[in-house]
């Protein structure tokens, strides 16, 4: 069960001694959540146990970010892959937002988060996408971290649809082929505006990126552990951070 521990205020006092170790901190990390199925039938409990579990281990990881200064974290709650999973699974995972706003919504404004989103949203259950927007409405002014879920997110598909408006704003006259280039593409793609993530996680032992962010990835560090993501703690992720800043980023060059 889950209790309901005061959110770690982003107080100077009250930040553990050892943060002073962090330099070089990445503006926006990107996690891909992997292992609570496995997480849950290793300890023989049903895989929504599991789920259940990392959504938790979610309110404790945007505690560390808000801690950490990051500003934007980026976490992949589900792909447009993921309904291929039993219905009674996807109704569980799919009542989740609700349940972590529920308790977490209010920790969420008094430390400045704001709610977003990037993916396919219009075709989420009704019952998911009020308990968002609502969120997404009450922190829209909040300007410390950006905690933004890809919902229903599949990088391939963003490209396409990125494709298909910039032809139609293309038909309608709205701009022309001379002016296509990498920012204006990117305008076109659900992350506009957000920089590229730094640095990007991913639990349990799986290295491949399964169709997430495939574009804005292209100069991000990447960082695995084999811990399933209901074990993710706030000392792993300063593994994973201090790892980063130890890291020389050349873009290409030398
Ligand atoms: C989900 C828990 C984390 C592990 C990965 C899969 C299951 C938090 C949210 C959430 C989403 C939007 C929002 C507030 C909370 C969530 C889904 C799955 C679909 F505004 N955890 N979590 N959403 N899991």
């Amino acid at each position: 069960m889950s209790m309901r521990l005061p959110f770690f205020k982003k107080n100077k006092q009250s930040q553990p001694e050892n943060d002073s170790e962090l330099v070089n901190v990445p503006e926006h990390v990107a996690i891909i959540m992997d292992g609570n199925g496995r997480w849950a039938q290793k300890k023989g409990l049903p895989r929504v146990a599991g789920h259940k579990e990392g959504m938790d281990v979610v309110r404790n990881t945007v505690k560390a970010a808000v801690n950490y200064d990051i500003k934007i974290l980026t976490l992949f709650a589900f792909s447009t892959e993921n309904w291929k999973r039993p219905k009674s699974e996807i109704e569980f995972i799919m009542r989740l937002p609700k349940e972590f706003l529920h308790i977490y919504l209010p920790e969420l404004m008094e430390n400045n988060v704001r709610i977003e989103t990037i993916g396919d949203f219009n075709t989420l259950p009704d019952y998911t996408k009020e308990a968002i927007q609502y969120a997404k409405e009450q922190t829209k002014d909040n300007n410390g971290l950006l905690l933004n879920f890809a919902l229903n997110y599949g990088s391939r598909y963003e490209i396409m649809r990125a494709i298909k408006l910039i032809m139609s704003d293309a038909d309608h006259a709205k701009i022309s082929i001379d002016e296509i280039d990498e920012n204006l593409f990117s305008e076109y793609l659900y992350t506009n505006g957000l920089s590229d993530p730094d640095l990007l996680i991913r639990t349990s032992g799986e290295m491949r990126l399964s169709n997430f962010l495939l574009w804005q990835l292209a100069y991000t560090e990447f960082w695995f552990t084999d811990v399933l993501w209901p074990d993710f703690s706030e000392d792993i992720f300063k593994q994973a951070l201090l790892d980063y800043q130890h890291r020389k980023r050349r873009y290409g060059g030398i």
